[in-house]
């Protein structure tokens, strides 16, 4: 922000109009009104105001706006928490997500607790479990009346932008609360010719690439001058990487050398659910078509492997035009000097199953599942790396906390900046993961588990009330980061067990679930998914 050339705009905005006038309420710069507000009184301005005094408020404003970062929020969709470089990757080059993470903090342990695209976004929007936020399904709205964090830095005065995937509520492209500009498309959009809504202005197709198209818009509405009157928070919702994977042309052969077996977990499921062993052969099964890689299914022949490492392919190469994108915002940036008062996160909406335990897709409780990766490069936060377990419902509060923005409330995540600034011994050390069985997806029950740091037990509620149909898991995550070994019939596991359906109980209470309602479980089917929500 120029401050100077700010205020001297402003003051001659003043000058130039009727102080008093209803009209003088609309050239009193946002960090005016943020200082009427971090000040916790009403925001209401006298109708006669000396020019002294406004100067005088405006200077000491500019000064609080200075302060205020920007934030530039990346997310991806359906990201593997492993599949870039600073995660240790053993092909996939993406040196500017790196550059995030050096520059900034890798959290090593983050986690959804519903592996699904919008019950997911609700959570980092709101800091609300899926059950509270109550967008439990892919087809459901953002309620508009819970807050989200950028509604609330919107509120406090920074220009807002949403741009890319929103994916709550299939069929609406429409512009939503608490955005100055939105930019979205109605489904899951294409990797190629995305029908776009500009703002509710126009509509427009794009025959480029999806992510390119993204960072243009991005890139565009960083460049509007009016970005250097106040700070400015913009989200950019990646397609890339999800399904189906559809490389750029220049790097749909960039993988064409390395051999991607199945992994071999797929091939261990004995002590497994049945429902997992029933999941191969569907749509989110490695014998299934793989989002259509596969044409002649299923296969679970041992050389039809090759289209699993075609698909597998596909999905790293959509990842580097995503690095390509965050290059050219850091750039931008960087070239007009806004690098250090920004907050970049770089972070993905719900991990995935790339075969392990012979599944793809996502949903279940399983490690790949649920972790996410999540970068955070911040004005003031030294770069480390973070090893405690830290959620999508933290993102909210934490980066209010961050910007200095009034906290939400009664919100179940919780801001990690005291966490990575000085420590904080009261971290969570548990937390609480839920998915609701799907109808239109009927290839994964209900899932209710608790994930301590250590250890893991995941059960399967038939939705009726009665007992469980489906065998539970449990897991030493020490010893058995993988997952192989299920304990569940463990006698010497019996009393950790109980330890862990007691903590699962305290935090579904914890997190008002009191009265836990989901649809009956239909059981795995063979059955595809209508085409229209693939
Ligand atoms: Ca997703």
């Amino acid at each position: 922000m120029n401050s100077i050339g700010f205020l001297l705009r402003a003051i001659y905005a003043f000058g130039a109009d009727s102080i008093g006038s209803p009209s003088s309420l609309r050239v009193i710069p946002s960090v005016a009104r943020n200082l009427w507000n971090l000040s916790g009184r009403k925001f209401e301005i006298p109708r006669r105001l000396g020019m002294t005094f406004m100067a005088g408020l405006l200077v000491a404003s500019v000064a609080i706006g200075a302060e205020r970062p920007n934030v530039l929020f990346i997310l991806c969709d359906d990201l593997r928490w492993d599949c870039i470089g600073a995660s240790g990757h053993p092909y996939l080059k993406t040196p500017n997500i790196d550059r995030i993470a050096h520059e900034g903090l890798r959290f090593k342990n983050t986690f959804c607790t519903t592996s699904l695209c919008s019950p997911s976004r609700a959570s980092i929007l709101s800091g609300l479990y899926a059950h509270t936020h109550g967008v439990r399904d892919n087809f459901t709205e953002y309620p508009t009346k819970i807050v989200s964090w950028p509604m609330r830095l919107h509120d406090e005065g920074y220009a807002t932008a949403y741009l890319g995937k929103w994916h709550m509520g299939e069929g609406n492209d429409s512009p939503r609360p608490g955005f100055d500009w939105f930019v979205t498309h109605k489904a899951q959009g294409k990797y190629f010719g995305t029908e776009w809504n500009i703002n509710g202005l126009r509509h427009e197709t794009t025959p480029g690439y999806y992510t390119t198209a993204v960072t243009d818009y991005a890139l565009d509405w960083l460049k509007q001058p009016e970005r250097e009157n106040k700070p400015w928070a913009l989200c950019i919702g990646h397609k890339a990487p999800h399904s189906y994977y559809t490389p750029e042309e220049k790097y749909a052969h960039a993988f064409d050398n390395v051999r991607v077996p199945y992994p071999d977990t797929a091939f261990h499921l004995d002590d497994k659910p049945t429902w997992i062993k029933q999941r191969l052969y569907t749509w989110h099964g490695i014998y299934g078509p793989l989002f259509e890689w596969r044409k002649k299914f299923p296969d679970d022949r041992p050389e039809a492997v090759k289209d699993f490492e075609n698909m597998t392919h596909a999905y790293w190469s959509t990842i580097l035009s995503v690095d390509d994108s965050v290059g050219r915002l850091l750039k931008h940036l960087e070239a007009t000097k806004q690098l250090d008062r920004t907050i970049v996160v770089f972070m993905g909406d719900n991990g995935l199953l790339n075969g392990e335990h012979g599944m793809v897709d996502k949903r279940a409780m399983h490690e790949p599942s649920i972790r996410i990766p999540l970068l955070v490069r911040a004005p003031g936060l030294k770069p480390s790396v973070v090893e405690q377990m830290v959620l999508t419902e933290d993102i909210a509060p934490s980066l209010l906390d961050l910007c200095g923005a009034k906290p939400l409330k009664n919100i179940h995540g919780k801001s990690w900046k005291r966490l990575v600034q000085r420590g904080d011994p009261s971290w969570r050390r548990s937390f609480f993961y839920e998915y609701n069985y799907e109808k239109q997806f009927p290839y994964t029950p209900n899932v209710r588990g608790v994930r301590t740091d250590e250890w893991k037990y995941i059960h399967y509620p038939h939705g009726g009330g009665g007992p469980d149909r489906h065998m539970a898991e449990l897991y030493n995550l020490k010893t058995d980061p993988d997952e192989r070994h299920n304990l569940i019939k463990d006698p010497a596991s019996a009393g950790k067990l109980k330890e862990l359906r007691a903590e699962l109980a305290r935090l579904m209470k914890a997190t008002g679930l009191t009265r836990d309602t989901m649809p009956l479980d239909e059981g795995v089917k063979q059955e595809l998914p209508s085409q229209s929500i693939r």
